[in-house]
């Protein structure tokens, strides 16, 4: 059996984060974990561009946009969507999750997926560097994983010594 090499380094690359404005707060915070684990992880500064969007809905055009330059390794999403009392949430939810997927598909770039969709502010201030972690840290770590492992894949992994 033979298996790829999991790689976290970042060193050498460089990164898109597509971020929202909407609950501006707990975006912050989400970036704020993203942007500390890519450096903990060897990024340079001068590596990570970032790209603020209205809205959640806005995420995927601005991903795509970044996606087809070829600059970037991958791409970073993040956005809060609370649930309200309308079906609004389930529009804004759709469309970020289904154009995510389409500039995955569309691009071959890995689009990592920090967007949060909780019920309440207090679900999501708890998954922003709360009690459940930071996903902003988890999509940033799930980036570069797929960064270093999309262009090994066109090999097979060497054999085990
Ligand atoms: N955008 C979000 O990112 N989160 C939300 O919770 C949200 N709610 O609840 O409405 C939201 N709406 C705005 C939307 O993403 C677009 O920016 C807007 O519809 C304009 O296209």
């Amino acid at each position: 059996m033979r298996s790829y090499p999991v790689g976290l380094e970042a060193g050498g690359l460089r990164f898109a984060v597509v971020v929202s404005r909407f609950n501006h707060l707990i975006c912050a915070r989400l970036l704020e974990g993203c942007v500390d684990e890519l450096r903990y992880r060897g990024a340079l500064d001068d590596d990570i561009d970032v790209a603020w969007v209205p809205g959640a809905y806005e995420i995927p055009l601005a991903a795509r946009r970044l996606a087809e330059t070829g600059r970037y390794a991958a791409v970073i999403t993040l956005g809060v969507v609370v649930r309200g009392g309308t079906p609004h949430f389930d529009f804004v939810c759709h469309g970020v999750t289904d154009g995510v997927r389409e500039v995955i598909r569309d691009t071959g770039v890995p689009v990592a997926f920090g967007v949060l969709t909780t019920d309440d502010v207090d679900q999501a201030l708890e998954r922003a560097g709360g009690r459940h972690g930071n996903k902003g840290q988890e999509a940033a770590a799930a980036a570069l994983e797929m960064a270093r492992l999309c262009p090994r894949l066109a090999t097979r992994p060497d054999a085990a010594p």
